[in-house]
């Protein structure tokens, strides 16, 4: 493995540590329950606040959002964030205006226009837009 390691540097070529071409391969898989086919996992983040990720789920055919809390790998209930039209997808969480607590990136596939939710908690606090790009694009978490 050092002399490929060795001549991936010196030929400055790619070097693969055995991993699949999809990824790591995981030790470990734990079931967490089951959602509809139009259900879709699109995020994460800790959004009651108790040190534990939870996952934001959205029904791609009501725009319902959903966040499900979780005990690391336990599912411990769930709440709807809200429900939005079905042209305003989420794409991701993340904490853009460092107060600590997840927002949601969301962007609409009629208009193309992407935009913020700043989060307290479970409860949508202001809306920031980010700007408007083709609706080819994506954002992808
Ligand atoms: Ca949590
Ligand atoms: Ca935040």
């Amino acid at each position: 493995m050092l002399d490929s390691l060795e001549s991936a540097l010196t030929s400055k070529q790619p070097f693969h540590l055995g991993v699949s071409s999809f990824g790591p391969v995981p030790s470990e898989t734990v079931k967490i329950g089951k959602i509809s086919t139009t259900h879709q996992i699109l995020g994460s983040g800790d959004f009651n606040g108790d040190g534990n990720i939870d996952i934001l789920i959205q029904d791609t055919t009501t725009g319902g959002i959903t966040v499900w809390y979780m005990d690391g790998t336990t599912y411990v209930g769930s709440d709807r964030l809200a429900t939005v039209p079905a042209s305003l997808h989420v794409c991701g969480a993340g904490d853009f205006n460092g107060d600590g607590k997840p927002d949601i990136i969301l962007q609409d596939t009629v208009t193309g226009e992407r935009k913020i939710w700043l989060m307290d908690g479970k409860n949508h606090d202001s809306t920031v837009t980010v700007g408007t790009l083709p609706v080819e694009w994506q954002i992808v978490d």
